[in-house]
């Protein structure tokens, strides 16, 4: 064992918080494995074997984007080879086909549109609760409500973002995913995605959100120019954030942090390595041993690979997010716009790496099925008539 680690370890044994040089500490450790056991040891606490996966589908609703972020291949300028917008029809019949197939979340998210007005995001959100009432729409990252409170003339101050959140979830929003929130500090933004919102402004938007009785989720985009002492300090901040929304005693708050990998391929960063397999696991254990006040650590098998997604139950995952279906903004190995996996893999998966497989809906209630139709228990009634 990794003698520095040893004081960490009776921390976490002991159940106290983890000081930020501890998870330098942790990053730097080359010793995988004991920072997979005190991560797993904190998993089995907060969830025994019990991990978590969703029947649900992502929709991109288009790519072009105001921005150029150098990470992402996704982006595109309108008129650009591959560039698209869907109608709201399109995403509407998109959702009512995942409903109708028995996902129990649609999550969606696009580029930033130059164009596109705010009705466009309310009417594809009442389209959907019309016409899928019982799916859960977790739609539209920080960035993007920024985006929407700055065209529909509100302006990105608290009060705009306030009311675009109380619009959106009049018109059906269920909660908000994690992303863009990349890396919260000046340098890698200023280098990497200048022009996009900064960390004050992305959890700003989640603290409204919670305050509104939204539930969110937080990512952190790691393996390009950011450093270990960046990595540490966006886990502060969101851990911050959630103990505000704690004391507060809002309705919402932070339920899921998703550590994304860096996908170099087609980037403008292509000429990075992107994360290692062990870089990956490191991250997964060190984000369950920092944010001790998230319940969840999800790894996205989309970027993780399912291999090593089930790897990472063992290193304080609890959650493999869903089938997904369809995914436009990463695809590792060349993979094609449809990536899917179905319930009988995702379930294979887990029950071979020693852990039980529970369906969940977005706010983790057992979910109940009987084909396509299903119902949502908490927890204490699973199985119960
Ligand atoms: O915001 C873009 C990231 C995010 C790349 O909340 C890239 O449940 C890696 O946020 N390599 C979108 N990552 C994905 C996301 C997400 C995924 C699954 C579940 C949830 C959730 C959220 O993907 C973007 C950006 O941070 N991204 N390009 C890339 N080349």
């Amino acid at each position: 064992m990794d003698a520095e680690l040893a004081p960490i370890a009776d921390k976490v044994l002991a159940g106290q918080r983890l000081s930020a040089d501890d998870g330098l500490t942790l990053l730097r450790s080359r010793d995988v494995w004991t920072i997979g056991e005190l991560a797993d040891h904190v998993r089995r606490k907060w969830h025994g074997t019990a991990t978590y996966y969703n029947i649900n589908r992502h929709i991109n609703y288009s790519n072009i984007c105001a921005l150029s972020c150098k990470f992402c291949a996704f982006y595109r300028k309108k008129g650009d080879d591959g560039a698209y917008e869907y109608s709201v029809d399109d995403v509407v019949k998109q959702a009512c086909e995942a409903a109708e197939g028995g996902a129990t979340e649609v999550h969606i998210v696009g580029g930033l549109h130059p164009w596109l007005p705010f009705d466009y995001y309310t009417d594809m959100l009442r389209g959907i609760r019309a016409a899928a009432p019982q799916l859960h729409i977790k739609a539209f990252t920080a960035v993007e409500i920024v985006h929407l409170a700055r065209i529909s003339k509100r302006g990105g101050n608290a009060a705009g973002i306030r009311s675009i959140l109380a619009d959106l979830k009049d018109a059906g929003l269920g909660s908000l995913p994690g992303g863009g929130a990349e890396v919260f500090d000046d340098r890698v933004h200023d280098e990497a995605f200048k022009g996009k919102i900064r960390s004050d402004q992305w959890l700003d938007v989640h603290k409204a959100a919670h305050e509104l009785g939204l539930m969110t989720n937080a990512t952190i985009l790691y393996g390009h120019i950011e450093s270990l002492e960046d990595r540490v300090h966006h886990f502060e901040l969101l851990r911050q954030a959630q103990d505000e929304a704690i004391e507060r005693g809002h309705a919402g708050r932070f339920q899921t942090v998703i550590p994304l990998p860096f996908i170099p391929d087609d980037s403008e960063l292509e000429h990075l390595y992107g994360p290692t397999g062990l870089d990956d696991l490191k991250m997964l254990a060190v984000s369950r041993l920092m944010l001790d006040n998230f319940a969840h650590v999800k790894a996205f098998w989309i970027m993780q690979t399912i291999e090593l997604s089930q790897t990472a139950l063992h290193f304080g995952v609890d959650d493999v997010d869903g089938t997904v279906v369809w995914y436009d903004i990463t695809k590792v190995g060349g993979a094609s716009t449809h990536q899917e996996l179905g319930v009988k893999e995702l379930r294979h998966a887990i029950v071979e790496a020693g852990f039980d497989p529970i369906e969940r809906d977005t706010l983790y209630r057992h979910v109940e099925r009987d084909g396509a139709q299903w119902r949502a228990v908490e927890p204490a009634a699973v199985g119960a008539t």
